[in-house]
């Protein structure tokens, strides 16, 4: 039986193929997509994750809006890596459907109340407002729900800091709230993203496919080529979020590690960095794991299959 998800996101060049990988994998099904300030504004992330519904041709899941601001802290976003639109690149056409006129917190709280416990995952790959406002709302949620797999952190590496990554220091608050829920969560951080980068033999692979969402995915490839490039000396992309979909989809793609995560909220240096706690071993209580290794082989087909099987999508 296919695992139901809700997708919180902020698209975003990435989050947009983590959203295809979502609609055309069979494995996963897409309950809810939710929206949340991050690589851009509000509004601007909520447009691009419909017009990205519009090119694949996902109908019937519900798009909600939810926080246009984090927490506490004042709004970043990253226009130097998705550009001016937050998804600079391939020609976006208009949405093809209008957002749900719930806020996204209420979406995610009266989605999971109405499966059964342990039936909802939720893969946020953006800041953790949304979800942390949820579980605050709602904290019944916290044991419904049957994982959090989140794109964020990093227990080596940085990208907004030395030390933090952008999801987790534009909203450490609502990072600290996720983390130290009760329910699992797994971290797939930049040490493991930064293996998915996105070489010319994917883009081959991927250009083979031959199909409008696959020219989509990359025209947003040779941006995200580009933006890399220039601002953080990579040669090829990583291709972030879609790494916490396929671990939904295949655990095998990647190895997991448990060790207790915490976010640091004070140090002047170190705002937003996901301590990780290596010692071993593992509490017996521990809750959270982070990602290791990524098999960049098996991680691509997966792109490449569901592709194929959107095909033209919904030829926007
Ligand atoms: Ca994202």
């Amino acid at each position: 039986m296919a695992r139901k998800i809700i997708l919180d996101c902020d698209p975003g060049h990435d989050d947009a193929v983590a959203m295809l990988l979502a609609h055309g994998n069979p494995d996963v099904e897409l309950v809810a997509v939710t929206t949340v300030v991050g690589n851009h504004f509000l509004e601007k992330v909520t447009r691009n994750a419909l017009s990205v519904a519009t090119i694949a041709g996902i109908t019937g899941v519900p798009f909600a809006a939810g926080c246009p601001r984090p927490l506490v802290r004042d709004i970043q976003i990253a226009t130097e890596v998705h550009g001016e639109t937050g998804l600079d690149g391939p020609e976006l056409p208009e949405p093809a459907f209008a957002p749900d006129p719930r806020h996204a917190v209420d979406l995610i709280i009266d989605t999971v109340m109405a499966h059964e416990p342990g039936e909802i995952t939720l893969v946020p790959t953006a800041g953790l407002t949304n979800i942390a406002m949820a579980v605050r709302k709602e904290p019944r949620i916290a044991e419904r729900v049957r994982e959090v797999v989140l794109m964020g952190g990093g227990f080596h590496e940085g990208n907004w800091s030395a030390v933090a990554e952008f999801n987790i220091k534009i909203d450490p608050e609502a990072a600290h709230i996720v983390f130290n829920e009760k329910w699992p969560v797994t971290m797939v951080g930049l040490d493991l993203t930064h293996q998915a980068l996105a070489t010319p033999e994917v883009e081959a692979k991927i250009a083979a496919v031959g199909t409008k969402p696959a020219r989509f995915v990359l025209e947003l490839l040779d941006f995200f080529r580009e933006a890399y490039r220039e601002n953080q000396g990579f040669e090829h992309p990583p291709v972030h979020d879609p790494c916490a979909v396929a671990y939904v989809i295949d655990p095998d793609v990647m190895t997991v590690r448990k060790a207790p995560v915490d976010i640091e909220l004070r140090g002047e240096l170190t705002l937003g960095m996901t301590v990780t706690d290596f010692r071993a071993p593992a509490p017996a209580d521990c809750t959270t794991q982070v990602a290791v290794k990524l098999d960049h082989e098996r991680f691509w087909n997966l792109i490449v299959d569901a592709l194929e099987r959107i095909g033209e999508g919904g030829a926007a």
